[in-house]
């Protein structure tokens, strides 16, 4: 776990940056099929990564970049997995919603929603039987904790106390639907109790108050206590995927969240409380804006698999 608040502020900005420059090459037309951007939640990623090793693992979702940089990927064949290039970090088989790299822990992301759960369990098992003290993570949305697959992770993680760490970000919206017309219940946290693990709401745009939630949770998994759950109220800012034309909220509501932005809120503690000239800031973030420019045009330059290796890396059973 890092000590260095400025370290915590730099990862928020690779993750911002990485967002905010793939949204601007998909405006342009230069970045291939769907973008789900994660740009608003980056302090969930950070503050959770923040307290885990290469020996833990976590499985991501659909919008799951954010989660990747946070555990170490490293950017440019992260960016490149993104482009769907052979320099990618699965050659460009995984692309936009798979990218995965074992040997950091990064077990993959996942089109089908709530399909990362019980994976993620299948891993936390795994850590159990061969007792390294390992933890596993699932990073998932409000919207996949209504799938059943939710309900059997809890059960059986708890049942067996398992070392899982679940994490919910809660951003409001699954695809076009509002949070508060499929759950009558504010607060997924509090299923918890029903499956006899703790469950703990957190403000998922504070950074801090992540790590600390977070530092709890795996250390309650690597001492054998078993699962918790997590939930982060935070927001997407972009919609379900670029493009989206967002009807279903309004922009007044986007204003209000990005006024709570986790990263601005960080910068602001580092200048206010601790004291860092806002030149060093700027010079960080101008440093992390070239290393992702950097990274798309690497991604961009990349050549494309070779169709000859379509069938490499196919696996049957
Ligand atoms: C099993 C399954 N059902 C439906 C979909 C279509 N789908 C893709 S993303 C999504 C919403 C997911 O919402 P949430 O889990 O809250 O994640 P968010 O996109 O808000 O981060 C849906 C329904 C899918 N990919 N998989």
């Amino acid at each position: 776990m890092t000590q260095d608040p400025l370290e915590i502020y730099r990862r928020l900005l690779l993750i911002r940056e990485c967002e905010a420059q793939l949204n601007d090459a998909f405006a342009k037309n230069r970045f291939p099929g769907y973008l789900h951007s994660y740009l608003g939640q980056e302090a969930c990623a950070v503050g959770v990564c923040d307290g885990l090793t290469d020996s833990d693992v976590i499985v991501s979702n659909h919008r799951g970049r954010g989660h990747y940089l946070a555990k170490g990927m490293a950017v440019k064949p992260m960016m490149a997995e993104m482009f769907g290039k052979a320099s990618g970090v699965c050659g460009g088989r995984g692309g936009e919603m798979h990218a995965a790299d074992p040997s950091i822990g990064v077990l993959g992301g996942n089109g089908i929603v709530g399909g990362g759960l019980p994976i993620a369990a299948g891993a936390a098992l795994s850590a159990q039987m061969d007792g390294r003290g390992a933890v596993a993570v699932a990073f998932f949305g409000e919207g996949a904790s209504n799938n059943g697959s939710f309900g059997e992770t809890m059960n059986v993680a708890a049942a067996w106390k398992l070392p899982l760490f679940l994490v919910c970000e809660n951003n409001l919206y699954a695809e076009m639907t509002p949070f508060d017309q499929t759950v009558a219940q504010p607060d997924i946290a509090l299923r918890a109790a029903g499956y006899g693990m703790p469950g703990e709401v957190v403000d998922g745009n504070d950074v801090f108050a992540v790590r600390e939630a977070a530092a709890r949770a795996i250390a309650r998994a690597r001492s054998g206590e078993g699962p918790t759950l997590l939930e982060l109220k935070t927001y997407r800012w972009g919609g379900h995927f670029e493009g989206d034309p967002r009807k279903y909220r309004t922009r007044e509501e986007e204003d209000e969240w990005k006024a709570r932005c986790p990263v601005a809120r960080v910068r602001k503690i580092l200048i206010d409380e601790r004291g860092i000239e806002a030149a060093q800031l700027t010079a960080l973030e101008t440093q992390v804006a070239s290393e992702i420019a950097e990274a798309i045009v690497f991604a961009i330059d990349s050549p494309l698999p070779e169709p000859e290796t379509a069938l490499s890396k196919v696996y049957a059973a």
